[in-house]
């Protein structure tokens, strides 16, 4: 299993956080999602044989938000 933490911009309110959730929550391998609209985080486990790091990012940007890369 493995733990990632995505810098997401562009969620300002509970419904963006929903969205998110259930956009990364119905992928293959996808154990837990956890949102943080304070910190814009999304921390994610998952199953790393079944979906890469960016999978999770071009789904979330598909769902209308900005990864930040550091
Ligand atoms: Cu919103």
């Amino acid at each position: 299993m493995m733990r990632k933490v995505l810098k997401v911009e562009g969620m300002t309110c509970q419904h963006c956080v929903q969205t998110v959730s259930e956009a990364v929550t119905k992928m293959a391998g996808i154990q837990k999602v956890e949102v943080s609209l304070e910190e814009k985080e999304v921390i994610v486990d998952f199953d790393e044989s079944e979906t890469k790091t960016e999978d999770i990012s071009a789904q979330i940007v598909e769902a209308g938000f900005e990864i930040v890369t550091n």
